[in-house]
């Protein structure tokens, strides 16, 4: 029995921050959602798993609810059962859409929130049983473990199905404890609601199959569905297939070793295409554009010039490799000159008041002196404010916490002695 894995596809999102020049169509993640019923296909799969997150409310929802339909209706026709629980996102979607297929093609396990057990069984003898439960409204507060009372054969295999968030015991999203899922039903689960991919194995495993179609930079590394064989009353562990149209990737360059502007251009180039190729090499065929974020450290005699340059190539670059193109959405600079910052520190100027500042806020330490404690609550604040500002509504919220603040802080340390020893030296 072979069965596809997916879930959080978000139909009407597309990846975010990607070049005008990359063909938006194969941006979208109703395109995805094309790929995976061919792969589905193309591999004989007997059931495809969706879990939740399918449909996207908020985005273009009369949209992408066509393309759902006629995928599952493409999949019944190659004998491909779809089933799916609900998120928090399609918590009202999914039982819509239920309602309008037949059951042989489209189940929705757990309505109402309700676990339920779906006993398949094929020609060849092949057994599983699937459990799921889905999201009744938008919010669920308490863990949907709690309520869990099925009972099946235990010489049976089982994949459990559920939409939720993992070890986050006051997550309004159904909140999921990773011991108590090993140890219902036969301890495999699929879940769903957190985008990056992430297979956690034990005697049994969780996997998070992550958004199909990378959709934001935070999701970095390879996307795609996953696939899962059922062979002699035993279930096998999944394997991601790539199948995103994009990867994000972070890449750390220390600019330690570079003392003349011309080598910074060089190396930073050398680093993109090396990235470049690796993530190609790694990706499969679906892929046609990497876009990095780049963070440069280490205390460098060109730090003063680093900034602009870094504009420059997040504002221009765009490179052929193999059968895609690379771009930078983000250069952070937190380079500082080549000074000695504990002697630096004990002038009495303004950049020696910066110096001793990066050196304190460079220990990972719970209590900082008065001053930088002051100093991090307001900046928590600020954040907070800016957090929570109108203008921002339509963006997801961050946690705003002294760890951020304490970030920022740093950035604007190092930027900031880069700016005063500059004035000084002239
Ligand atoms: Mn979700």
């Amino acid at each position: 029995m072979k069965l596809v894995l997916t879930g959080d596809i978000h139909l009407g999102r597309s990846s975010s921050r990607i070049p005008g020049s990359v063909d938006p169509e194969q941006l979208r993640s109703a395109t995805a959602w094309l790929r995976i019923v061919d792969l589905a296909i193309r591999e004989k799969a007997d059931i495809l798993c969706l879990s939740g997150d399918i449909a996207d409310q908020a985005n273009k929802f009369w949209e992408s609810i066509g393309p759902l339909k006629t995928g599952i209706e493409r999949l019944a026709g190659n004998g491909i059962q779809t089933v799916a629980v609900a998120g928090n996102h399609d918590h009202d979607v999914l039982p819509g859409l239920a309602d309008q297929l037949p059951s042989e093609s489209f189940k929705l396990l757990g309505r109402d929130g309700k676990w339920e057990n779906f006993r398949l069984q094929l020609e060849c003898g092949e057994v599983l049983n699937i459990q799921g439960w889905s999201f009744p409204r938008k919010l669920v507060t308490t863990s949907p473990l709690d309520s869990y009372k099925l009972t099946t054969d235990k010489n049976e295999p089982t994949l459990g199905m559920i939409h939720g968030d993992l070890n986050s015991p006051s997550s309004p999203y159904a909140p999921l404890n990773l011991a108590r899922l090993h140890s219902l039903g036969s301890g495999n689960w699929l879940l769903g609601h957190i985008h990056a991919p992430l297979l956690i194995k034990e005697s049994s495993w969780v996997l998070y199959p992550g958004s199909p179609q990378a959709l934001d930079p935070g999701e970095t590394g390879p996307h795609g569905p996953w696939i899962l064989d059922v062979a002699n009353g035993r279930i096998g562990t999944p394997v991601q297939i790539p199948l995103s149209t994009v990867w994000y990737e972070n890449e750390e360059i220390d600019l330690s070793e570079i003392s003349k502007p011309n080598e910074l251009q060089s190396i930073v180039l050398e680093k993109i295409q090396e990235t470049g190729n690796r993530i190609f090499d790694q990706a499969g065929t679906s892929l046609i554009h990497t876009s990095l974020r780049i963070n440069l450290t280490g205390q460098t005699a060109i730090s003063h010039i680093v900034e602009k340059t870094a504009e420059e190539i997040t504002s221009d670059l765009s490179l052929t490799i193999q059968n895609g193109t690379i771009s930078v959405e983000r250069i952070e600079n937190q380079t500082i000159p080549q000074i000695d910052l504990i002697e630096y520190s004990k002038s009495k100027s303004a950049a020696g008041a910066v110096a001793g500042l990066l050196l304190e806020l460079e220990q990972e330490q719970d209590h900082f002196s008065e001053a930088v404690e002051k100093l991090i609550q307001i900046t928590v604040e600020k954040l907070r404010n800016a957090e929570n500002s109108g203008s921002y509504g339509s963006l997801e919220r961050r946690e705003v916490n002294t760890e951020l603040a304490r970030k920022y802080l740093l950035t604007s340390s190092r930027a900031l002695l880069t700016e005063l020893t500059g004035q000084i030296d002239g």
